[in-house]
Protein backbone atom coordinates (compact mmCIF):
# COMPACT_ATOMS: atom_id res chain seq x y z
CA UNK A 1 0.00 0.00 0.00
CA UNK A 2 1.02 3.83 -0.88
CA UNK A 3 2.71 5.54 2.00
CA UNK A 4 1.85 8.60 -0.18
CA UNK A 5 0.72 11.67 1.89
CA UNK A 6 -1.43 14.63 1.02
CA UNK A 7 -0.61 18.00 2.54
CA UNK A 8 -3.02 19.92 4.02
CA UNK A 9 -3.18 23.61 5.46
CA UNK A 10 -5.17 25.25 7.74
CA UNK A 11 -5.52 28.92 8.77
CA UNK A 12 -6.62 28.59 12.40
CA UNK A 13 -6.21 30.32 16.41
CA UNK A 14 -5.47 28.51 19.21
CA UNK A 15 -3.10 28.63 22.74
CA UNK A 16 -0.84 25.95 20.92
CA UNK A 17 -1.16 25.70 17.42
CA UNK A 18 1.32 22.42 17.22
CA UNK A 19 -1.12 20.78 19.47
CA UNK A 20 -3.98 22.01 17.66
CA UNK A 21 -2.46 20.53 14.47
CA UNK A 22 -2.02 16.66 16.73
CA UNK A 23 -5.70 17.39 17.13
CA UNK A 24 -6.81 17.80 13.70
CA UNK A 25 -4.12 15.34 12.72
CA UNK A 26 -5.81 12.47 14.79
CA UNK A 27 -8.94 13.75 15.11
CA UNK A 28 -9.81 13.45 11.29
CA UNK A 29 -8.32 10.55 10.84
CA UNK A 30 -8.11 7.40 13.57
CA UNK A 31 -10.00 9.66 16.29
CA UNK A 32 -8.78 8.91 19.98
CA UNK A 33 -5.42 7.52 19.94
CA UNK A 34 -3.16 7.50 23.19
CA UNK A 35 -5.89 5.54 24.60
CA UNK A 36 -6.02 2.57 23.08
CA UNK A 37 -3.98 -0.87 23.47
CA UNK A 38 -0.90 -0.80 21.40
CA UNK A 39 -1.85 -3.56 19.27
CA UNK A 40 -4.76 -1.52 17.80
CA UNK A 41 -2.24 1.74 17.88
CA UNK A 42 -0.41 -0.37 15.20
CA UNK A 43 -3.56 -1.44 13.32
CA UNK A 44 -4.25 2.07 12.94
CA UNK A 45 -0.85 3.80 12.40
CA UNK A 46 -0.93 3.57 8.68
CA UNK A 47 -3.86 5.76 8.50
CA UNK A 48 -2.84 8.36 11.08
CA UNK A 49 -2.67 11.92 10.11
CA UNK A 50 0.66 13.76 11.39
CA UNK A 51 1.32 17.43 12.24
CA UNK A 52 3.77 18.67 9.56
CA UNK A 53 4.67 22.46 9.99
CA UNK A 54 3.46 24.94 11.71
CA UNK A 55 3.76 28.96 11.42
CA UNK A 56 2.81 31.75 13.61
CA UNK A 57 0.88 34.75 11.70
CA UNK A 58 0.11 37.04 15.14
CA UNK A 59 -0.72 36.65 18.73
CA UNK A 60 -4.17 37.95 19.40
CA UNK A 61 -5.41 39.75 22.14
CA UNK A 62 -6.48 37.08 23.67
CA UNK A 63 -2.92 35.44 24.17
CA UNK A 64 -3.99 32.49 20.92
CA UNK A 65 -1.64 32.66 18.01
CA UNK A 66 -3.22 32.87 14.94
CA UNK A 67 -1.49 30.79 12.26
CA UNK A 68 -1.45 28.37 9.32
CA UNK A 69 -0.80 24.65 10.42
CA UNK A 70 -0.13 21.84 7.89
CA UNK A 71 -1.47 18.66 8.44
CA UNK A 72 -0.32 15.24 6.35
CA UNK A 73 -2.71 12.53 5.84
CA UNK A 74 -2.27 9.35 4.12
CA UNK A 75 -3.32 9.33 0.86
CA UNK A 76 -4.97 5.03 1.43
CA UNK A 77 -7.37 6.98 3.63
CA UNK A 78 -9.07 8.59 0.25
CA UNK A 79 -10.97 7.51 -2.73
CA UNK A 80 -10.41 9.73 -5.82
CA UNK A 81 -12.94 12.25 -5.78
CA UNK A 82 -13.28 15.55 -4.15
CA UNK A 83 -16.00 14.76 -1.94
CA UNK A 84 -13.88 12.36 -0.40
CA UNK A 85 -11.02 15.02 -0.05
CA UNK A 86 -13.11 17.50 1.32
CA UNK A 87 -15.27 15.46 3.72
CA UNK A 88 -11.55 13.61 5.26
CA UNK A 89 -9.69 17.00 5.71
CA UNK A 90 -12.62 19.51 6.55
CA UNK A 91 -15.89 17.84 6.94
CA UNK A 92 -16.83 17.53 10.65
CA UNK A 93 -13.24 19.84 11.06
CA UNK A 94 -15.30 22.98 9.16
CA UNK A 95 -17.74 23.72 12.09
CA UNK A 96 -14.97 23.33 14.65
CA UNK A 97 -14.43 26.53 15.82
CA UNK A 98 -12.06 29.21 13.89
CA UNK A 99 -10.48 26.93 10.95
CA UNK A 100 -10.22 27.94 7.46
CA UNK A 101 -9.20 25.24 4.74
CA UNK A 102 -6.19 27.07 2.68
CA UNK A 103 -4.82 24.38 0.52
CA UNK A 104 -4.64 20.72 -0.29
CA UNK A 105 -1.25 19.81 -2.09
CA UNK A 106 -1.54 16.31 -3.81
CA UNK A 107 1.35 13.62 -4.48
CA UNK A 108 1.69 13.62 -8.42
CA UNK A 109 0.42 9.63 -8.15
CA UNK A 110 -2.42 10.70 -6.37
CA UNK A 111 -3.48 13.73 -9.00
CA UNK A 112 -3.21 11.43 -11.90
CA UNK A 113 -6.32 10.17 -10.53
CA UNK A 114 -9.01 12.83 -11.17
CA UNK A 115 -9.50 13.76 -14.77
CA UNK A 116 -8.35 17.14 -15.26
CA UNK A 117 -9.48 19.38 -18.13
CA UNK A 118 -9.91 17.95 -21.16
CA UNK A 119 -9.11 20.40 -23.35
CA UNK A 120 -7.03 22.82 -20.95
CA UNK A 121 -5.93 26.72 -22.66
CA UNK A 122 -4.12 24.84 -25.57
CA UNK A 123 -7.28 23.00 -26.68
CA UNK A 124 -9.81 26.05 -25.93
CA UNK A 125 -7.68 28.01 -28.29
CA UNK A 126 -7.17 25.26 -30.88
CA UNK A 127 -11.18 25.05 -30.60
CA UNK A 128 -11.59 29.03 -30.88
CA UNK A 129 -8.35 29.36 -33.36
CA UNK A 130 -6.66 31.96 -31.08
CA UNK A 131 -3.18 32.44 -30.45
CA UNK A 132 -0.84 34.72 -28.84
CA UNK A 133 -3.86 36.97 -27.15
CA UNK A 134 -6.35 36.24 -24.19
CA UNK A 135 -9.73 35.53 -25.62
CA UNK A 136 -13.22 37.54 -25.34
CA UNK A 137 -16.23 36.03 -23.96
CA UNK A 138 -19.69 37.57 -23.47
CA UNK A 139 -22.45 36.42 -20.94
CA UNK A 140 -26.19 36.50 -22.66
CA UNK A 141 -28.15 39.08 -19.94
CA UNK A 142 -31.66 39.00 -19.09
CA UNK A 143 -32.18 35.87 -21.04
CA UNK A 144 -34.86 34.64 -18.34
CA UNK A 145 -38.82 34.96 -20.14
CA UNK A 146 -37.22 35.64 -22.95
CA UNK A 147 -38.79 35.07 -26.11
CA UNK A 148 -36.58 33.16 -28.42
CA UNK A 149 -36.27 35.02 -31.26
CA UNK A 150 -34.93 37.60 -28.71
CA UNK A 151 -32.68 35.20 -27.48
CA UNK A 152 -31.56 34.41 -31.16
CA UNK A 153 -30.95 37.97 -31.83
CA UNK A 154 -29.03 39.10 -28.66
CA UNK A 155 -26.65 35.69 -30.16
CA UNK A 156 -26.16 37.16 -33.44
CA UNK A 157 -25.27 40.43 -32.18
CA UNK A 158 -22.85 39.45 -29.66
CA UNK A 159 -21.03 37.10 -31.93
CA UNK A 160 -21.26 40.14 -34.90
CA UNK A 161 -18.54 41.54 -32.52
CA UNK A 162 -16.28 39.28 -32.87
CA UNK A 163 -15.95 37.62 -29.97
CA UNK A 164 -14.33 33.85 -29.07
CA UNK A 165 -16.92 32.75 -26.62
CA UNK A 166 -20.42 33.43 -25.60
CA UNK A 167 -21.99 31.74 -22.69
CA UNK A 168 -25.19 31.72 -21.17
CA UNK A 169 -26.28 33.33 -17.95
CA UNK A 170 -25.59 30.82 -15.00
CA UNK A 171 -29.16 32.05 -13.48
CA UNK A 172 -30.49 30.31 -17.01
CA UNK A 173 -32.45 26.86 -15.84
CA UNK A 174 -36.32 28.30 -16.06
CA UNK A 175 -35.22 27.87 -20.09
CA UNK A 176 -38.79 26.48 -21.33
CA UNK A 177 -38.66 29.11 -24.39
CA UNK A 178 -35.49 28.53 -25.40
CA UNK A 179 -35.12 24.74 -24.73
CA UNK A 180 -31.81 23.46 -24.39
CA UNK A 181 -31.20 20.81 -26.85
CA UNK A 182 -32.83 23.61 -29.19
CA UNK A 183 -31.36 26.44 -28.45
CA UNK A 184 -27.59 24.60 -28.51
CA UNK A 185 -29.02 23.90 -32.39
CA UNK A 186 -30.18 27.82 -32.89
CA UNK A 187 -27.02 29.15 -32.04
CA UNK A 188 -25.06 26.53 -34.02
CA UNK A 189 -26.31 27.83 -37.27
CA UNK A 190 -25.90 31.62 -36.25
CA UNK A 191 -22.44 31.07 -35.86
CA UNK A 192 -22.31 29.38 -38.62
CA UNK A 193 -23.82 32.05 -40.76
CA UNK A 194 -22.10 34.78 -38.42
CA UNK A 195 -18.61 33.41 -39.50
CA UNK A 196 -19.57 33.04 -43.25
CA UNK A 197 -19.93 36.66 -42.65
CA UNK A 198 -17.08 37.66 -40.48
CA UNK A 199 -14.88 34.97 -40.92
CA UNK A 200 -15.04 34.23 -36.94
CA UNK A 201 -16.65 31.28 -35.45
CA UNK A 202 -17.93 31.52 -31.81
CA UNK A 203 -18.15 28.90 -29.28
CA UNK A 204 -21.26 29.05 -27.16
CA UNK A 205 -21.51 27.51 -23.63
CA UNK A 206 -24.95 26.27 -23.06
CA UNK A 207 -25.82 26.09 -19.34
CA UNK A 208 -26.52 22.33 -18.28
CA UNK A 209 -28.58 21.93 -16.04
CA UNK A 210 -31.29 19.45 -13.92
CA UNK A 211 -31.60 16.77 -12.09
CA UNK A 212 -27.64 16.04 -10.71
CA UNK A 213 -27.97 11.91 -11.94
CA UNK A 214 -29.29 13.28 -15.31
CA UNK A 215 -26.38 15.70 -15.72
CA UNK A 216 -23.69 13.01 -17.77
CA UNK A 217 -26.75 11.80 -19.86
CA UNK A 218 -28.11 15.62 -20.89
CA UNK A 219 -24.54 16.70 -21.42
CA UNK A 220 -23.74 13.91 -23.77
CA UNK A 221 -27.05 14.69 -25.80
CA UNK A 222 -25.91 18.48 -25.99
CA UNK A 223 -22.60 17.11 -27.93
CA UNK A 224 -24.73 14.90 -30.40
CA UNK A 225 -26.99 18.29 -30.59
CA UNK A 226 -24.10 20.37 -31.58
CA UNK A 227 -22.91 22.01 -28.43
CA UNK A 228 -19.38 23.58 -28.08
CA UNK A 229 -18.59 23.95 -24.62
CA UNK A 230 -20.67 23.57 -21.42
CA UNK A 231 -21.09 25.79 -18.62
CA UNK A 232 -21.43 24.14 -15.12
CA UNK A 233 -22.45 25.66 -11.75
CA UNK A 234 -20.19 23.60 -10.19
CA UNK A 235 -20.99 24.37 -6.33
CA UNK A 236 -24.35 23.80 -6.29
CA UNK A 237 -24.21 20.63 -8.14
CA UNK A 238 -21.35 19.27 -6.30
CA UNK A 239 -17.57 18.83 -7.74
CA UNK A 240 -18.07 15.65 -8.05
CA UNK A 241 -20.70 16.22 -11.20
CA UNK A 242 -17.84 18.38 -12.74
CA UNK A 243 -15.63 15.09 -12.51
CA UNK A 244 -18.28 12.76 -14.05
CA UNK A 245 -18.17 15.07 -17.14
CA UNK A 246 -14.51 15.69 -17.32
CA UNK A 247 -13.75 11.77 -17.38
CA UNK A 248 -16.66 10.70 -19.73
CA UNK A 249 -15.44 10.82 -22.91
CA UNK A 250 -18.13 10.85 -25.04
CA UNK A 251 -18.49 14.88 -23.73
CA UNK A 252 -15.97 16.09 -26.03
CA UNK A 253 -16.58 19.74 -25.59
CA UNK A 254 -14.84 22.32 -22.88
CA UNK A 255 -16.34 22.55 -19.40
CA UNK A 256 -16.61 26.11 -18.16
CA UNK A 257 -17.09 26.51 -14.28
CA UNK A 258 -18.94 29.06 -13.12
CA UNK A 259 -18.40 30.35 -9.29
CA UNK A 260 -21.91 30.60 -8.34
CA UNK A 261 -22.23 30.08 -4.45
CA UNK A 262 -18.70 30.40 -4.04
CA UNK A 263 -18.92 33.29 -2.04
CA UNK A 264 -21.12 31.20 1.03
CA UNK A 265 -17.88 29.69 1.51
CA UNK A 266 -14.55 32.10 0.83
CA UNK A 267 -15.48 35.59 2.82
CA UNK A 268 -14.48 35.09 6.12
CA UNK A 269 -11.05 35.24 6.93
CA UNK A 270 -11.62 32.36 9.54
CA UNK A 271 -14.03 30.13 8.06
CA UNK A 272 -14.55 28.89 5.06
CA UNK A 273 -12.22 27.35 2.31
CA UNK A 274 -9.73 29.89 0.35
CA UNK A 275 -10.71 30.88 -3.48
CA UNK A 276 -6.98 29.69 -4.73
CA UNK A 277 -7.99 26.40 -3.43
CA UNK A 278 -11.95 26.25 -4.48
CA UNK A 279 -11.83 28.31 -7.30
CA UNK A 280 -8.13 27.37 -8.35
CA UNK A 281 -6.62 24.14 -7.52
CA UNK A 282 -9.99 22.11 -6.76
CA UNK A 283 -11.57 23.33 -10.04
CA UNK A 284 -8.67 22.32 -12.33
CA UNK A 285 -7.89 18.73 -10.61
CA UNK A 286 -12.13 18.61 -11.23
CA UNK A 287 -11.74 19.09 -14.84
CA UNK A 288 -12.41 22.73 -15.51
CA UNK A 289 -11.24 23.87 -18.77
CA UNK A 290 -12.26 27.31 -17.94
CA UNK A 291 -12.93 28.60 -14.58
CA UNK A 292 -14.86 31.96 -14.03
CA UNK A 293 -13.95 34.01 -10.47
CA UNK A 294 -14.41 37.39 -9.39
CA UNK A 295 -11.39 39.99 -10.65
CA UNK A 296 -9.94 41.95 -8.07
CA UNK A 297 -11.74 44.78 -9.61
CA UNK A 298 -15.16 44.66 -10.93
CA UNK A 299 -18.43 44.76 -8.53
CA UNK A 300 -18.26 41.49 -6.33
CA UNK A 301 -13.84 41.93 -6.07
CA UNK A 302 -11.32 39.29 -4.69
CA UNK A 303 -8.12 40.62 -2.69
CA UNK A 304 -6.05 40.87 -5.55
CA UNK A 305 -3.28 38.61 -4.17
CA UNK A 306 -5.57 35.31 -3.39
CA UNK A 307 -6.94 35.83 -7.18
CA UNK A 308 -3.43 35.47 -8.53
CA UNK A 309 -2.89 32.86 -6.32
CA UNK A 310 -5.92 31.66 -7.80
CA UNK A 311 -5.20 32.01 -11.81
CA UNK A 312 -1.37 30.49 -10.94
CA UNK A 313 -2.94 27.31 -9.38
CA UNK A 314 -5.23 27.02 -12.46
CA UNK A 315 -2.28 27.58 -15.09
CA UNK A 316 1.03 26.16 -13.13
CA UNK A 317 3.06 23.49 -14.51
CA UNK A 318 1.70 20.14 -13.26
CA UNK A 319 2.87 16.55 -14.27
CA UNK A 320 -0.55 15.11 -14.70
CA UNK A 321 -3.22 18.15 -15.28
CA UNK A 322 -3.58 20.56 -18.05
CA UNK A 323 -4.08 24.35 -17.40
CA UNK A 324 -7.06 25.64 -17.09
CA UNK A 325 -8.03 29.22 -18.77
CA UNK A 326 -8.13 31.84 -15.68
CA UNK A 327 -11.63 33.76 -16.61
CA UNK A 328 -11.59 36.72 -14.35
CA UNK A 329 -15.07 38.41 -14.07
CA UNK A 330 -17.93 40.54 -13.30
CA UNK A 331 -17.50 44.39 -13.52
CA UNK A 332 -15.02 43.93 -16.63
CA UNK A 333 -15.18 47.19 -19.22
CA UNK A 334 -13.03 47.73 -21.92
CA UNK A 335 -10.80 50.02 -19.99
CA UNK A 336 -9.75 47.58 -17.46
CA UNK A 337 -8.18 45.17 -20.39
CA UNK A 338 -5.17 46.87 -19.85
CA UNK A 339 -5.07 46.24 -16.02
CA UNK A 340 -6.45 42.27 -16.75
CA UNK A 341 -3.35 42.05 -18.96
CA UNK A 342 -0.72 43.21 -17.00
CA UNK A 343 -2.36 40.76 -14.18
CA UNK A 344 -3.00 37.60 -15.49
CA UNK A 345 -0.84 37.94 -18.93
CA UNK A 346 -1.73 36.51 -22.69
CA UNK A 347 -3.66 33.44 -21.15
CA UNK A 348 -7.21 34.66 -19.78
CA UNK A 349 -10.58 35.04 -20.93
CA UNK A 350 -11.35 38.64 -20.71
CA UNK A 351 -15.53 38.38 -20.12
CA UNK A 352 -17.90 40.95 -19.62
CA UNK A 353 -22.07 40.64 -19.74
CA UNK A 354 -23.06 44.89 -18.12
CA UNK A 355 -19.49 45.71 -20.28
CA UNK A 356 -20.97 44.46 -23.48
CA UNK A 357 -24.46 44.85 -23.63
CA UNK A 358 -24.18 48.37 -21.71
CA UNK A 359 -22.67 49.45 -25.07
CA UNK A 360 -24.38 52.71 -26.10
CA UNK A 361 -24.27 51.42 -29.34
CA UNK A 362 -25.72 47.99 -28.18
CA UNK A 363 -24.01 44.57 -27.78
CA UNK A 364 -22.27 43.97 -31.28
CA UNK A 365 -20.53 47.33 -30.83
CA UNK A 366 -19.94 46.58 -27.02
CA UNK A 367 -18.00 43.27 -28.18
CA UNK A 368 -16.01 45.09 -31.05
CA UNK A 369 -14.89 47.98 -28.27
CA UNK A 370 -13.64 44.79 -26.23
CA UNK A 371 -11.96 42.83 -29.04
CA UNK A 372 -10.06 46.23 -30.06
CA UNK A 373 -9.37 46.89 -26.58
CA UNK A 374 -7.51 43.10 -26.48
CA UNK A 375 -5.40 43.67 -30.10
CA UNK A 376 -4.57 47.26 -28.63
CA UNK A 377 -2.79 45.72 -25.13
CA UNK A 378 -1.56 42.76 -27.41
CA UNK A 379 0.41 45.16 -29.62
CA UNK A 380 1.54 47.32 -27.13
CA UNK A 381 -0.77 50.09 -27.96
CA UNK A 382 -2.33 52.33 -25.33
CA UNK A 383 -6.54 51.85 -25.28
CA UNK A 384 -6.87 56.08 -26.18
CA UNK A 385 -4.57 55.42 -29.34
CA UNK A 386 -6.51 52.54 -30.36
CA UNK A 387 -9.49 54.39 -29.64
CA UNK A 388 -8.84 56.77 -32.22
CA UNK A 389 -9.15 53.83 -34.78
CA UNK A 390 -12.10 52.05 -32.94
CA UNK A 391 -15.53 54.32 -32.49
CA UNK A 392 -16.26 51.51 -30.37
CA UNK A 393 -14.03 51.27 -28.29
CA UNK A 394 -13.90 55.34 -28.04
CA UNK A 395 -17.50 55.46 -27.06
CA UNK A 396 -16.78 52.46 -24.14
CA UNK A 397 -14.27 54.36 -22.82
CA UNK A 398 -16.14 57.53 -22.99
CA UNK A 399 -19.01 55.59 -21.03
CA UNK A 400 -16.71 53.37 -18.39
CA UNK A 401 -13.74 55.49 -18.49
CA UNK A 402 -10.09 53.58 -17.87
C1 LIG B 1 -17.88 36.13 -11.18
C2 LIG B 1 -19.08 35.80 -12.04
C3 LIG B 1 -19.43 36.87 -13.01
C4 LIG B 1 -20.75 36.63 -13.68
O1 LIG B 1 -21.29 35.56 -13.62
C5 LIG B 1 -21.42 37.68 -14.39
O2 LIG B 1 -22.62 37.40 -14.85
C6 LIG B 1 -20.87 38.90 -14.60
O3 LIG B 1 -21.58 39.84 -15.25
P1 LIG B 1 -21.05 41.32 -15.45
O4 LIG B 1 -19.92 41.26 -16.43
O5 LIG B 1 -20.59 41.84 -14.12
O6 LIG B 1 -22.22 42.06 -16.00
Amino acid sequence: MSDQRILVTYLTQAKDLQKKAEGIAVGMTVGSWTDLPAAKQAELQPYLGEAAGVTPLETLPNGDTRGLVTVSYPTRNFTVDIPSLLTGVFGKLSMDGKIKLVDIQLPDSFAAGFPGPKYGIAGVRRLTGTHGRPLAMSIFKSCLGMPFDDLKTQFRAQALGGLDLVKDDEIFFADDKAPFYERIKAFRHISAEVAEETGKQVLYAANLTGPVTELVERAKRAVEAGAQCLLVNVLPFGFDILHRLAADPDITVPLMAHPALAGAFYPSPDYGIATPLLLGRLMRLAGADLVLFPSPYGNVALDKTEALQLANNLTAANATLKPSFPVPSAGIHPGLVPQLFADFGVDQVVNAGGGIHGHPGGATEGAKAFVAAIDAVVAGRSLQEAAEQSPALAAALAKWGK
